[in-house]
């Protein structure tokens, strides 16, 4: 039976803005306090996600959480409606309050930790929602990111969908994973990347215990623990992420991207043979410039033909470095065979690429049959979902609009409007 990977993408919510919540996410710092653009952010992520089903590929959606999450706050010992709640949080802490409006659950990748059926001791796909634990605003995605992942995978005999695992151990998903297999459906080798914290002035945001936990909650068969290196997280890379891509029996990596590279390498080696790596020097294209232009965050995917593309953030193409050292990458004869420039500028404004946009599931015919359809896309619901965020999501917001009650209603009422359409409750 063939199995497919299937990418889920964040509908990017009503709510996004550019708060500069994230410590060591060079972009979200820059852009701080400008004003963004909620609704052409949703289209432009749709459009990636029609992108991806025009090379042939299946798609999947994960929804916008409630914002602003007036739930969290309540917590926090705010009280009254709703909207009461929102109110006298922002007057009390405006800088908390924005950690509340944050859209940030648009980030898939680091929704949780997807172990395909092939890699598991019990043969089914299992999932882990990761908890965030490092920033406030992604703190609070976990409950709702469990939720939903509970519901579209909630067929036991294909799924185990685990909660995050505890706080202390912060742990950020997909976004410090990557899997390696001769093909979606064999037994792969599952690479864990963490941080050591050695001081810097950016923390590293996946613990090492948090990897072994997930680890163990999957179920791996075949897992290698690997450290980032300190020089990316320092350099901005405040996910692996930032610097290395996996897809079947290819790495794509800077060369500055893990401690102690060759070991990996020759570990991976060891036990997937047909292992390939495709390394950028840093001579060709610096960490800085890789940072900048979101190189390595990028979607590389097989197609039906069973050649490797890559899909690219716009920035990709306008750093003359890194345009350059595609194009080499081109000529030569290497495992990737094209390459697609993509415009998600507005998410790429808050530190996140294509690859930051999405979170990988590969299963079998009949696990890909047993996924709540709801989650899924096909060209008459992204129609759909094109019409409901031109009528609902907001054109701009500007830092002030945040603690507008009307800005708050319009991103309540789009929700439920989404779920309306998506028969959700
Ligand atoms: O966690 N940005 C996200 C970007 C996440 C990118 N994901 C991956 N690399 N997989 C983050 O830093 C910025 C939000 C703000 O500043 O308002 C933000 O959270």
């Amino acid at each position: 039976m063939s199995t497919v990977e299937v990418n889920f993408d964040g509908l990017i919510g009503p709510t996004h803005n550019y708060a500069g919540l994230s410590l060591g996410n060079i972009a979200s710092a820059k852009n701080a306090g400008g004003t963004s653009r909620p609704r052409a952010a949703a289209l432009q992520g749709l459009g990636k996600m029609r992108f991806l089903m025009s090379l042939g590929l299946p798609q999947g959606v994960l929804l916008p959480h409630e914002r602003p999450n007036a739930a969290w706050l309540r917590t926090l010992g705010f009280s009254g409606s709703d909207a009461e709640v929102c109110a006298a949080a922002f007057a009390a802490d405006p800088v908390l309050f924005r950690n509340a409006m944050s859209a940030s659950a648009m980030w898939t990748a680091n929704a949780g930790t997807v172990s395909p059926a092939p890699d598991t001791a019990d043969g089914r796909v299992h999932i882990t929602a990761a908890n965030l634990s490092t920033m406030a605003h992604r703190s609070i995605e976990h409950a709702e990111t469990y939720r939903q992942l509970a519901i579209a995978f909630a067929d036991t005999r294909h799924f185990a969908v685990h909660a995050p695992v505890p706080a202390k151990f912060g742990d950020e998903g997909a976004a410090n994973f990557m899997r390696l297999c001769r093909s979606h459906g064999e037994k792969g080798v599952e690479v864990f990347i963490y941080g050591e914290e050695r001081q810097g002035h950016f923390p590293s945001r996946q613990d090492r215990r948090a990897s072994d936990a997930v680890a163990r909650l999957n179920g791996v068969n075949a897992a290698i623990f690997w450290p980032q290196a300190d020089a990316a997280i320092q350099a901005g890379a405040f996910h692996n992420d930032v610097v290395a891509v996996a897809n079947e029996r290819v790495m794509f990596a800077h060369e500055q991207a893990f401690e102690d590279k060759e070991a990996l390498y020759a570990e991976l080696r060891r036990r997937l043979p047909e292992f390939e790596i495709v390394e950028v020097p840093a001579s060709a294209v610096s960490l800085a410039d890789a940072i900048g232009s979101y190189l390595f965050n990028s979607q590389l995917v097989t197609l039906a033909s069973g050649e490797m593309a890559l899909v690219l953030p716009k920035e990709s193409e306008e750093n003359a470095r890194v345009k350059a050292w595609l194009d080499t990458m081109l000529a030569g004869n290497g495992p990737i065979r094209a390459y697609h420039f993509i415009d998600v500028r507005e998410s790429m404004k808050n530190g996140g690429g294509p690859a930051c946009l999405r979170l990988r599931v590969a299963v079998s015919e009949a696990a890909l049959a047993a996924i709540d359809a709801r989650f899924l896309l096909d060209d008459a619901k992204a129609d759909a979902l094109e019409r409901l965020i031109e009528r609902h999501w907001p054109e701009s917001i500007a830092p002030d609009d945040l603690g507008n009650p009307a800005l708050w209603e319009t991103a309540w009422e789009a929700r439920r409007a989404l779920f309306q359409l998506l028969e959700l409750a």
